[in-house]
């Protein structure tokens, strides 16, 4: 029978990657996303083109649905029949989640018991579901961090990820359920969000280099993260469900870097010192910070035989190269255009 997964979360940045390499193995892939006002189907308009939905046998489409929602998550079920379920949607802003704690919780913990309860009810325990569960759960707990770490949440995101953990676990308990949970540490790729932290700053030295903009403020450059490429990380997702039994697995490189030493290596690529364009504001500081990050994936390795393949200073070009290309410059070009440029944060500023 050939396997058809369900992916929530499809138009963000993992489900964009998660539906091409399912797609790649011969899945049928549906893909859910909610309204909004305007389209933001950008990172799969590739995968529209790729596929004409109008066929019948087409194996990709995208239909509208809710973790709000629970009638239009039934609808897509019974509609669907998945084989395998892949719950990546979420408001996945840490910082965001302190100023909407109410929805950021209905959305990332109750969410996945509604999507959990529905395939019960709807589907039975033969189908296999993924948790996008989350490193921020670790919060204060100091690293390396693996499935054995006790659990200190640091923000409204950190405690709802955490509460979604323990319910997919429960329907696995008491259910029987395959019900399993990816612990990702951050991953991040050219398709990252505009206001996560690495995306930041790629795209904003991209747009320094066009004359845009002459700096870049951002919040604490002392938190350290275990930063992999979302690309490597959607097969360790993939191979979770193809593991004999459900179970929970941290995915993560094993190599920490402060925000500081991810921002001076975006700038030394093209030759120029990060202190003099980038200027620290409280407004990108949150109530409670997640001191440090650092996971050890050796269960993910052991057993799924997974492992990155994609480095640290690695994924910090290929954003940057990236983020540039979409302003028409090569990296050459831009190394020669940062030589013209001025610092714009004066020394008495920075803190
Ligand atoms: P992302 O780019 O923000 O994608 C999340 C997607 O969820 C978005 O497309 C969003 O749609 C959708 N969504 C939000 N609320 C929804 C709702 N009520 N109903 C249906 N869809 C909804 O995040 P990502 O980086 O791909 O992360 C994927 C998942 O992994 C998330 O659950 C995240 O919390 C988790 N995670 C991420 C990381 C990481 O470092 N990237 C690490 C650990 C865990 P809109 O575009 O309409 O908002
Ligand atoms: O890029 P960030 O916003 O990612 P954060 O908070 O670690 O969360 C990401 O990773 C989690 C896994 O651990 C995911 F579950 C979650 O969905 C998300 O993908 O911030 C990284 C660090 C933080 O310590 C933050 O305080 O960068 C610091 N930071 C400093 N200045 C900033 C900024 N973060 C953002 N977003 N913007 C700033 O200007």
């Amino acid at each position: 029978m050939t396997a058809r997964a369900l992916i929530t979360g499809v138009v963000g940045q993992d489900g964009s990657y998660l539906a091409e390499h399912l797609l790649s193995k011969g899945y049928i892939v549906r893909g859910i996303t909610r309204r909004a006002s305007y389209p933001h189907t950008q990172r799969i308009d590739h995968l529209f083109a790729m596929y004409d939905d109008r066929d019948p046998e087409c194996p990709f489409r995208v239909t509208y649905a809710d973790l709000t929602d629970s009638s239009s998550l039934q609808n897509v079920l019974l509609d669907f029949q998945p084989t395998e379920v892949y719950n990546l949607a979420a408001q996945s802003h840490v910082g965001i989640s302190f100023d909407t704690g109410e929805s950021t919780l209905d959305i990332n913990a109750i969410g996945p018991f509604r999507l959990l309860d529905s395939i019960r009810r709807v589907c039975g325990p033969d189908v296999r579901f993924y948790q996008a569960s989350s490193s921020e759960m670790f919060g204060a707990s100091p690293p390396p961090q693996s499935e054995l770490t006790p659990f200190l949440p640091q923000s409204p995101y950190g405690a709802a990820k955490a509460a979604a953990y323990y319910l997919t676990r429960m329907h696995r308990v008491a259910y029987g359920m395959f019900a399993a949970n990816g612990i990702l540490f951050n991953h991040e790729s050219p398709r990252r969000g505009l206001n996560f932290v690495t995306r930041k700053i790629t795209y904003t030295i991209a747009r320094i280099i066009a004359g845009d903009v002459d700096r870049i403020e951002l919040g604490n450059l002392d938190a350290k993260r275990d930063w992999g490429f979302s690309g490597d990380y959607v097969d360790a997702i993939w191979r979770i469900l193809q593991h004999t039994e459900a179970d929970d697995f941290v995915v993560a490189t094993g190599e920490t870097h402060t925000v500081r030493e991810f921002v001076a290596h975006a700038f030394s690529i093209l030759g120029l010192d990060w202190e003099d364009f980038v200027s620290v504001t409280d407004r990108f500081k949150r109530p409670a910070e997640v001191p440090a990050l650092l996971g050890d994936a050796s269960k993910a390795r052991r057993l799924l035989g997974w492992q990155p393949k994609v480095g640290f200073a690695e994924l910090c070009q290929m954003m940057l190269e990236s983020d540039l290309a979409a302003r028409g410059h090569t990296l050459d070009e831009a190394r020669v255009q940062a030589k013209s440029l001025r610092p714009s944060v004066p020394r008495v500023r920075r803190k």
